[in-house]
């Protein structure tokens, strides 16, 4: 039996982040055959005070035969600061796309939100099968796009990075995460095993883009003011962005 109970620091999470954690857990589970995939080192639930305020994180995660690693990821720092993680990688024997998205709230509300459907090959580019299928979602527009950071040349030209300015555009990012979460899914049974050479390629391109997401120094921070440099950096390298053994 999967366990699907809202995890219990969801009712204190901005709402948004409470509606994208079921909008995730609604596809995986309407879509996809999941099985539990283990956290290394218990790191299924932590807690960490060293400065300042209390991070806490619970994570859940499971596998299919196309996605290696689906890993949903809900933290409260303090009072202060809400955040939701998720990341799907694909097993690198199927050429498929990343997908991720990371949403930050702080007490005046949704200061990021992003998802993405990310290449995962060196030449940065999505198939045209993805290509073809986002091309079809109708058009999204909100009135605050961010910039990407310098390290974001790994986000697709479907990339959307914005600040909701209102509840008529937090649904409108829900609705844009489940059309991206619905088309990866279908795609990704669909598609087929690819040979040993290509497969080396796909691990290429995961590799490259973890290295990119190990550059964000605002994730980073957040999780050193909490548990110190070292475990910090064990934990972003294995559970947030690790590669196949
Ligand atoms: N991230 N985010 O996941 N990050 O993990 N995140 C921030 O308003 C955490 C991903 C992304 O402008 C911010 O500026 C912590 C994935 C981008 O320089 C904070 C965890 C993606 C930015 C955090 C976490 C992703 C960003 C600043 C672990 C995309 C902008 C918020 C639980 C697929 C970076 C703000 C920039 C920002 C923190 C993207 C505090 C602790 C999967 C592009």
């Amino acid at each position: 039996m999967l366990d699907t109970s809202p995890v219990s620091i969801r009712p204190q999470l901005n709402p948004l982040i409470s509606q994208l954690a079921d909008v995730i857990l609604s596809h995986w589970e309407q879509y996809l055959s999941l099985s539990p995939y283990e956290l290394p080192d218990g790191l299924g639930y932590v807690e960490g005070k060293l400065e300042g305020e209390k991070l806490v994180i619970e994570n859940r995660c499971y596998q299919t035969p196309q996605f290696r690693k689906m890993h949903l990821e809900l933290a409260k720092v303090g009072r202060g600061l809400d955040i939701l993680h998720c990341v799907m990688f694909p097993n690198p024997t199927y050429s498929l796309p990343m997908f991720g998205c990371d949403i930050v709230a702080g007490p005046r509300g949704v200061s990021a939100a992003i998802v993405d459907l990310s290449p995962a090959n060196l030449q940065l580019t999505l198939s045209s099968t993805y290509l073809n299928a986002l091309s079809q979602l109708p058009l999204c527009e909100f009135s605050d796009t961010r910039d990407l950071p310098e390290w974001g040349d790994i986000f697709s030209e479907y990339c959307l990075f914005i600040r909701p300015s209102n509840s008529a555009e937090e649904t409108q990012f829900l609705s844009r995460v489940a059309d991206f979460l619905k088309i990866h899914c279908q795609l990704a049974l669909q598609s087929q095993p690819v040979t040993l050479e290509q497969k080396t390629l796909n691990l290429a391109g995961q590799k490259y883009y973890c290295n990119k997401q190990l550059e964000n120094d605002k994730t980073r921070r957040v999780l050193e003011k909490a548990f110190g440099q070292e475990w910090a950096n064990k934990y972003m390298t294995r559970v947030l962005f690790d590669l196949p053994a």
